[in-house]
């Protein structure tokens, strides 16, 4: 239940010692969705957007966002805004420091002569054409495009093309302009949910159809997502599957509890089902009581009090003993964002299996990550840090592999394919071998 206004605005708190197997599993659960449910309001949108096009996305425009477009589609070069001062200079570090460390994950092709004549090589090519998704919803995320945008353009994709759903004139956020203009997309979709989606993954009129789709959204966009990945009519793919935004924290008793406070409520205002945890390492009970007055203190500060109201006492606090404990329930949770509050953050790196990002020492908050410190904010919640990645420049890559092998080469491999060739009865594969060999 949410905290009312005037009461304490508090997690809920576990003990370790004391949970049965099954009260752990839970913890570790995410909230359950009904995806089924979800995926039957989504698809009439999506079908509606691949047989009726522009006019299809207007409708729904007008009807969700209560917006009556003029122009669905805006093309570069954009009419880029001045911004304020302050505002242009921080996106313009922002977008620095992401490229930098984006560019750096570019690695060079692969050559690797397996045997004498046998030559392999790998070798990436950008993506040709992608959508950006930039949500809209309770705040404007023009760092969504940046962390989306940047690595595109490092990759080198022809064609980047942004959604983001338009403000209430029907014009595009002046922040996500300016980025967009930086990143070099070639078009800007002033669209948002399901039917942005639907959109770019279908094309319509004047929507340019794209091969991936990235980018984080609400349980409608996601299931866009999904139901477009999975019609191979649409030919698309995704970055991730995503839900709620979530974070981790460890702390013990050398953390600062007005730090660690800070860093749960930045997870919290995102939105009412914002994940946050604390795994609290061998605290006192007046080292906890300090960390929940600290909460409380300065979410009754926040503009968005009301989100925290609701989120901060869905998350929990879980006393743990040691620090390898908390560290193996962390991989079990496998947070979006595992910050490190504990003494001698650094050295708990190897340990760490399962996350979408880490936050090392007091000095490291989810805030520079989330804006401008050169990590990718687009992070895979839900516990997918399992497998999955966040985005990087990889996302807007593909591989293609190659081989050239000599006459020798040929010749130094042909008994190992002809006999493999056998032994799967394929008689074609092993005489496309033995055609060559009567030749030398
Ligand atoms: N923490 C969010 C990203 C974000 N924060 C955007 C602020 N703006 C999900 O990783
Ligand atoms: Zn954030």
């Amino acid at each position: 239940r949410a905290a009312l206004p005037g009461e304490q605005i508090r997690m809920r708190v576990y003990a370790d010692d004391s949970l049965t197997t099954d009260e752990r599993a839970a913890l570790l659960q995410r909230p359950i969705v009904d995806s089924q449910e979800i995926m039957r309001r989504v698809q009439p949108i999506v079908d509606a957007v691949r047989t009726g096009g522009d006019a299809a996305v207007r409708e729904f425009t007008a009807r969700f966002d209560n917006v009556e477009l003029d122009a669905l589609v805006v093309r570069a070069p954009f009419d880029v805004p001045t911004l304020p001062t302050a505002v242009r200079a921080a996106i313009d570090q922002a977008y620095a420091n992401v490229h930098a460390f984006h560019a750096a994950q570019l690695v060079g092709d692969t050559h690797v002569e397996t045997m004498p004549g046998v030559m392999c090589s790998r070798f990436s090519r950008a993506i040709e054409r992608v959508g950006l998704y930039v949500p809209g919803g309770t705040a404007v995320l023009p760092s969504t495009a940046l962390m989306l945008g940047v690595p595109a353009q490092v990759a080198g994709c022809r064609e980047i093309v942004l959604a983001t759903p338009p403000r209430a004139d029907g014009s595009i956020v002046p922040e996500v302009l300016y980025v967009a203009h930086k990143v070099g997309a070639t078009a800007i979709v002033k669209a948002g949910g399901a039917q942005a989606i639907a959109a770019l993954a279908y094309g319509t009129e004047s929507v340019p159809k794209v091969d991936k789709i990235c980018g984080p959204g609400n349980q409608y966009v996601t299931a866009a997502k999904m139901l477009a990945q999975n019609d191979t009519a649409a030919m698309v793919s995704i970055d991730m599957p995503a839900g709620p935004s979530e974070l981790l924290v460890v702390a013990d008793a050398t953390s600062n509890p007005a730090y660690v406070a800070s860093d749960l409520l930045s997870q919290a205002e995102h939105g009412p089902d914002s994940q946050v945890v604390l795994l609290a390492v061998a605290l006192s009970d007046a080292q906890l009581a300090a960390i929940h007055a600290e909460v409380h203190r300065q979410a009754e500060r926040l503009p968005r009090v009301d989100v925290v109201r609701r989120s901060i006492p869905k998350s929990f606090c879980l006393h743990l003993p040691s620090l390898s404990a908390a560290l193996r329930f962390s991989n079990d949770y496998a947070p979006e964002h595992l910050i490190l509050h504990n003494a001698n953050a650094r050295a708990c790196l190897p340990d760490v299996v399962n996350a979408g990002s880490v936050f090392v020492g007091p000095y490291s908050p989810e805030s520079c990550g989330d804006y401008a410190s050169g990590t990718n904010h687009t992070l895979p919640t839900y516990g997918f840090s399992r497998m999955y990645s966040g985005v990087s420049s990889a996302t807007f890559l593909k591989y293609i592999t190659a081989q050239e092998l000599s006459r020798d080469g040929l010749a130094n491999i042909a008994q190992t394919v002809m006999t493999l060739a056998e032994v799967e009865e394929l008689e074609a594969h092993r005489n496309a071998v033995a055609i060559r060999l009567q030749d030398m």
